[in-house]
């Protein structure tokens, strides 16, 4: 017979664990976090399948079975949107995908204290090359009443206000981590058993790495601070802990995760072409912002704390710095005026 580990969690089993340390708790939390978990588990599969089916095609186009082929990030859209209008935990969505924020109109869910902002399939550019993938979440207890439908405020709060964040990576494992203030933990779905299982608990990130994460293809386009932090990052030696390698591979859920665990820090900053980057605030930046900072790593703009911007559009961008607490507050040395 095989050995039992006695220590084997679910993501189901460690979400209601930790209710029982919060007073007065619902479960409605727990009940999205399962939730996403499931629509992961529906998007795995056909992230683990895209390269054998006509998945990859254009919206719109038909399949050899005449049927309508749904791109995979409509797919993801849809299956993150399904399980939480279906679940009861939910007020509302925001999705990379859509152009407005979606209410749902059921009583159960016009209930809910939560609404729910997702970018449902970051880095879907890389899916053809079979690169790692991901789904990007922030969740927020909404500032309008339970019992009414959620409204654009709901959605439009600084990053700070986020009660739980997460992500999940579609790689060489498939793997859900999640924030909450009480810390991030982590899970890999066992694909024979389909459960996500705790595989990496209280995640600290490291105050220094020596990984540096940044499209060196638009070196030219940025700030003189920036350029010049990234040429200090190369001229690194042994003696100040370099020299920093470079590693970019432009799925930010795989780049942010890797240097969560190993240490490191990403960037994506404005360009002379786009000042405010590429990154969206709400659905990719905010989410990953509060799990560093649970983590004890940290976040800017380069100017302020991405948790504490106040958001003036659901699609709004910004330039994001994100990782390590030392390396962080070495880049501010070169991005501070003066400095
Ligand atoms: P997407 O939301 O259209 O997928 O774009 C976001 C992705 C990030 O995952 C990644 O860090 C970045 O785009 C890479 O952009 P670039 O190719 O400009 O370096
Ligand atoms: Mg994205």
């Amino acid at each position: 017979m095989l050995p039992v580990n006695k220590k084997v969690l679910t993501l189901d089993e460690f979400t209601l664990q930790q209710l029982r340390h919060i007073p007065n708790a619902t479960g409605e939390l727990s009940g999205l976090l399962r939730n996403i978990g499931l629509a992961a588990k529906r998007v795995n599969v056909e992230v683990n399948k895209a390269g054998l089916v006509d998945i990859l095609g254009d919206a719109g186009s038909v399949n050899v079975q005449g049927e309508d082929v749904k791109k995979l990030d409509i797919y993801a859209n849809d299956q993150f949107t399904g399980v939480l209008q279906h679940g009861t935990s939910c007020a509302g969505i925001a999705s990379e995908e859509l152009d407005d924020f979606v209410s749902f109109d059921d009583a159960e869910n016009k209930n809910s204290k939560y609404v729910c902002l997702f970018d449902p399939l970051d880095g879907s550019g890389n899916i053809d090359v079979n690169i790692s993938i991901g789904t990007i979440f922030g969740v927020y207890r909404r500032v309008s009443p339970q019992g009414s439908k959620a409204v654009k405020e709901d959605f439009l709060q600084a990053g700070t206000q986020q009660v739980a964040a997460g992500y999940v990576v579609y790689g060489s494992s498939t793997m859900l981590v999640y924030a909450t203030r009480r810390g991030v933990n982590g899970f890999t779905l066992d694909q024979g058993i389909g459960e996500f299982t705790l595989s990496h608990p209280n995640i600290q990130c490291p105050d220094f790495g020596n990984i540096y994460s940044v499209n060196h293809g638009n070196f030219f386009q940025y700030d003189q601070g920036v350029k010049e932090y990234i040429t200090a990052c190369q001229k690194k030696n042994k003696t100040n802990g370099g020299p920093y390698t470079q590693r970019y591979i432009g799925s930010m859920v795989a780049d942010v995760h890797r240097n969560l665990l190993k240490g490191g820090i990403f960037m994506y900053p404005g360009t002379t072409d786009k000042p405010k980057g590429k990154l969206r605030l709400l659905y990719e930046c905010n989410p990953f912002a509060f799990i560093l900072a649970v983590a004890g790593g940290r976040a800017t703009n380069g100017k302020e704390r991405i948790l504490d911007i106040k958001p003036t559009e659901l699609h709004q961008r910004t330039p994001m710095f994100i990782g390590s607490k030392g390396m962080m507050d070495e880049l501010d040395t070169y991005l501070t005026p003066g400095n």
